[in-house]
C-alpha cells in the first residue's frame, strides 16, 4: 500500500499551527501579499519549508525553520545608518509601563555601589566596569518608541553612553556575530553586531533626566528603537561577545530571534 506523503496526524491543532506560522511569516512579509496567501495553508507551509508536517514535532521543527529564516531576512534587510523615528518630550507616554516575566514588586534589586558589569569573550579589555566609570564616558539621549509584541508601544526618553562607543572602548571584535546579555533576573537575549554598531543603540542609564529606576531596568538596560521590546535587556550584569549563538528568554520560547521593530 502506497503512504499518502504528509498525512496529518489528527491530533494536530491546525488553527494554531497557521496562526503561529503565519505570525511568524508577517514579520518579513506582509500577509495581504500573494505570496504570503499561498502558504498560509499547512501544504503550502511545508512546501515552503520543505518539512513534511506530521505530528507536533515536526511542526516545531518548521516553524524554527521559519523563523530562522526571518532572521536572515531581517539581517538582509537591515539598514545600520536607518534611524527609527524620534519624538518631542511633549509626545512621551506617561507613565511609562512596566513589562517584565514577573510583576513589578518582583524587579531585581541591585545594589549600585557595588556593581560591576562584566565583560567577557572577544574583547581586548575584559576589566569589570562601575557605574560611576559608565557615566563618565560621552552620554546621549533619545525619545523613542519601545514595541512590545504583546500588544502596546510608548515613547521614552533614555539617556546613556552610544553602545558602539562602549564597544570600542573594550576593544571588542566588531567582525564577532553576537553580544550576549545576562540580567539580574533570570532574563537573558543577544544581538547580531550590526544592530549593536547601529547609531541609535544605547546602554542606558537613565530614563527622562534620572537614574534609571529599579523598574525600568537599574542599573542599566539596552535600548534599541530598532528592536522590538523583548530584544531590550533590562538590568544588564555582563555581556560577552561572541560567535557562538547565545539565544535568548524569550527568544528560546519561540520567538523570532532577530525580532526587528
Ligand atoms: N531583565 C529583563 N529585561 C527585559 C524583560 C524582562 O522580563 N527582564 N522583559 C522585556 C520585555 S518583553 C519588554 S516589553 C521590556 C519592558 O521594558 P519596560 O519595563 O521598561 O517597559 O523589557 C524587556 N527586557
Ligand atoms: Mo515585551
Amino acid at each position: 500500500m502506497i503512504k499518502k506523503p504528509n498525512r496529518l496526524n489528527p491530533e494536530l491543532d491546525v488553527a494554531s499551527i497557521l496562526k503561529d506560522a503565519r505570525r511568524e511569516l508577517n514579520l518579513t512579509m506582509p500577509s495581504r501579499r500573494l505570496f504570503a496567501k499561498r502558504v498560509l495553508t499547512l501544504g503550502g507551509l511545508s512546501m515552503l519549508t520543505g518539512c513534511n508536517i506530521t505530528d507536533q514535532p515536526s511542526v516545531n521543527s518548521m516553524l524554527e525553520r521559519i523563523s530562522r529564516y526571518n532572521d536572515g531576512v531581517q539581517a538582509w534587510l537591515f539598514d545600520p545608518t536607518r534611524l527609527a523615528p524620534t519624538y518631542s518630550a511633549s509626545m512621551m507616554t506617561r507613565p511609562f509601563p512596566f513589562n517584565a516575566f514577573y510583576s513589578e514588586s518582583e524587579a531585581p534589586e541591585v545594589d549600585g555601589d557595588a556593581f560591576e558589569l562584566e565583560i567577557s569573550g572577544l574583547v581586548a579589555d575584559k576589566h569589570a566596569w562601575k557605574l560611576s566609570e559608565l557615566h563618565q564616558l560621552p552620554q546621549v539621549e533619545q525619545i523613542t518608541r519601545h514595541i512590545c509584541v504583546e500588544g502596546w508601544s510608548a515613547i521614552g526618553r533614555w539617556g546613556g553612553v552610544p553602545f558602539a562607543y562602549f564597544l570600542k572602548q573594550i576593544g571588542a571584535d566588531l567582525s564577532a556575530k553576537y553580544i550576549a546579555f545576562q540580567c539580574a533576573d533570570d532574563y537573558y537575549t543577544s544581538i547580531d553586531m550590526p544592530t549593536a554598531l547601529h547609531p541609535q543603540t544605547q546602554l542606558t542609564l537613565t530614563y527622562d533626566g534620572e537614574i534609571l529606576p529599579t523598574k525600568y531596568g537599574f542599573p542599566m538596560k539596552l535600548r534599541m528603537p530598532t528592536k522590538l521590546g523583548y530584544k531590550n535587556p533590562k538590568h544588564i550584569v555582563s555581556l560577552e561577545v561572541t560567535n557562538t549563538y547565545p539565544g535568548g528568554y524569550w527568544e528560546d520560547q519561540g520567538y523570532n530571534w532577530f525580532g526587528g521593530s
